[in-house]
C-alpha cells in the first residue's frame, strides 16, 4: 500500500527517516558538504542559522542601525527593527491599522537581500522526473491569465519569539533575536500551485515538489548551500499553496518576493518561498539543508537526530505596545494586541495586568478565522507606579491555550509561551 503523505507529521517522518538513511536524494547539495556541515553544528551546538544568518547575540558584521541590510523599502527606526538582513515589524506601530499588515510595516527576512526580478523575462520553470514530460515555463502573463484566488494569510518565521528563550526562560538558542515581530498578515491574489502543476503533468508518482528562490546562493561555515529552497510533499503542494503575484491588492513588492511567491497556509515561512524562479516535481523524495540541518527541533528535549522537519506554526500573541513602555498611573489606556494560531482560529483571549495574577477576557474585534490573527483590546488603569509585567494569553479552537514555558529547542523555533511583556508605570 502506498504511504498516505497527506498527513504532514507522517510525511515528515518518513523524510526524516530516509533521509537519515541516505535514501533521500539531496537536492543540489553535497552529502560531504552536509556531513562537513553536521559537524560544525555539532561543535557549535548547531549551526547558528535558524531562521536567519546571525547569532541571537552578536549583531550582524556590518550593519549598523538604520543601514540598508539588501531590503529595497524604507525602514524607518518607528516601523522596523533591523537584525543583520532582516527586518522586524514593530508591534507597536499595528495599533490602530486594520487586519492586514500595510506593506510599509510587514516583516522581511532575507537569507542574503532582495534580488530585482524583471517581470517581463521571469519565467517559472516546472521539471523534474515527477512529470509526464518535459519541463514546462510559464511567463508571468500566463500565470495571471490561470483562475485568480484571494486568500487573507499570515506569514510568520519559525523563529518568531526567539529571544524570548533566552531573555525570559534564560536558555541559549542560535538564529535571529526576533521580539514578536516576524509575522505579517497579507491579502494575497494569484494562481493555484496545483493548477500550474496539473498543467505541467504532474503525475501520481510525483512525491515532492522542490520550488527554489531566485536570491543569491546562501553560504554558511564556508559552505555553498544553493539558493534558498524546502521541498513540500506533493500533497500539500496540491492542497492550498498559492503562487501569489499581489499583495494586498498590489503587484507583490520586490522584498516580499516579487514577481511571484509562494505562500504556503500554516506552514513555517520558510515553506514562502519567494522570487520562485522554478519547481522540481520528483518522484523521489527530497531534501535540502532547510528541511535537515535547519527548521527542525534539536536538544534534549527531541529525538537525539532532531525533530522532523517543522510544519505548522504554532500560538501566539502580542501586544502593540513597545517592550518596555512607559504608561501613567491612574490613567485609563486601552491595551490592544493580536493573537494568531496555525492550527485554528484564535476563540479567547485574557491579559493579566499584574504580572500573571489575575487574567481578564479581552474583547475580541475580529471575527475568529483560520489564518489570519483576531485583533482584540483591554481598558487598563495602572494603580501603582513602578516596573511590571502585562500578558497576553490566546487559546485556539483545538482547545490549547499558550503555556507559560516553551519546549526549549536549540534553534529557538516555536516559540508559544505567554510572554510577559515589561512597562514602567510613572
Ligand atoms: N527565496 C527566498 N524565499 C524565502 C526566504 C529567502 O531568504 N529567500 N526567506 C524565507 C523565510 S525564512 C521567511 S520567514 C519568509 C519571509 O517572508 P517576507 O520577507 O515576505 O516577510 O520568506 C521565506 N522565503
Ligand atoms: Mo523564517
Amino acid at each position: 500500500m502506498p504511504l498516505d503523505l497527506s498527513d504532514e507529521s507522517h510525511y515528515d517522518r518518513t523524510r526524516l527517516r530516509q533521509w537519515a538513511r541516505g535514501r533521500a536524494r539531496s537536492a543540489g547539495v553535497d552529502r560531504r558538504d552536509l556531513l562537513k556541515l553536521f559537524a560544525v553544528g555539532a561543535a557549535a551546538g548547531s549551526l547558528g542559522l535558524a531562521g536567519g544568518g546571525t547569532a541571537a547575540a552578536a549583531p550582524a558584521l556590518g550593519v549598523g542601525a538604520g543601514a540598508a541590510p539588501g531590503i529595497v523599502k524604507p525602514l524607518p527606526p518607528d516601523l522596523f527593527t533591523i537584525r543583520g538582513t532582516n527586518a522586524e515589524t514593530n508591534f507597536a506601530s499595528l495599533r490602530g491599522t486594520g487586519h492586514l499588515t500595510p506593506i510599509d510595516r510587514f516583516f522581511v527576512r532575507n537569507h542574503t537581500s532582495t534580488p530585482r526580478v524583471d517581470v517581463g523575462t521571469w519565467r517559472l520553470k516546472v521539471w523534474g522526473d515527477g512529470l509526464a514530460a518535459g519541463p514546462v515555463e510559464f511567463s508571468y502573463e500566463r500565470l495571471r491569465s490561470l483562475r485568480a484566488v484571494e486568500r487573507t494569510l499570515f506569514i510568520e518565521c519559525a523563529g518568531n519569539g526567539r529571544s524570548f528563550y533566552s531573555t525570559q526562560q534564560g536558555q541559549p538558542v542560535t538564529g535571529t533575536a526576533w521580539t514578536l515581530g516576524a509575522i505579517g498578515v497579507g491579502h494575497w491574489r494569484g494562481a493555484r500551485l496545483s493548477d500550474v502543476l496539473r498543467l505541467a503533468g504532474v503525475t501520481r508518482g510525483a512525491v515532492d515538489v522542490l520550488p527554489r528562490g531566485l536570491d543569491d546562493e546562501v553560504v554558511a561555515n564556508g559552505v555553498n548551500l544553493g539558493r534558498v529552497r524546502r521541498p513540500l510533499p506533493v500533497a500539500k503542494a496540491l492542497d492550498d499553496v498559492l503562487l501569489a503575484y499581489e499583495m494586498n491588492g498590489r503587484p507583490l513588492p520586490p522584498d516580499h518576493g516579487g514577481p511571484v511567491r509562494l505562500v504556503v497556509p500554516d506552514w513555517v515561512g520558510i515553506s514562502s518561498i519567494k522570487w520562485v524562479g522554478d519547481i522540481e516535481v520528483s518522484g523521489e523524495a527530497l531534501y535540502s539543508p532547510w528541511n535537515t540541518d535547519m527548521y527542525r527541533l534539536f536538544g534534549p528535549n527531541h529525538p537525539a537526530q532532531g525533530s522532523a522537519p517543522l510544519t505548522r506554526q504554532t500560538l501566539k500573541s502580542a501586544f502593540e505596545l513597545e517592550l518596555g513602555a512607559t504608561v501613567p498611573v491612574h490613567r485609563t489606556r486601552l491595551l490592544t494586541g493580536r493573537s494568531w494560531s496555525a492550527a485554528a482560529p484564535v476563540t479567547r483571549v485574557e491579559v493579566s495586568t499584574d504580572g500573571g495574577g489575575h487574567w481578564r477576557r479581552a474583547r475580541l474585534h475580529d471575527s475568529p478565522r483560520r489564518g489570519g490573527w483576531v485583533r482584540w483590546s483591554v481598558p487598563w488603569t495602572p494603580r501603582t507606579a513602578g516596573a511590571t509585567a502585562v500578558l497576553a494569553r490566546a487559546s485556539d479552537g483545538t482547545g490549547r491555550t499558550q503555556p507559560e514555558t516553551a519546549v526549549h529547542n536549540t534553534q529557538g523555533y516555536l516559540f508559544d509561551a505567554v510572554v510577559r511583556h515589561p512597562v514602567t508605570v510613572v
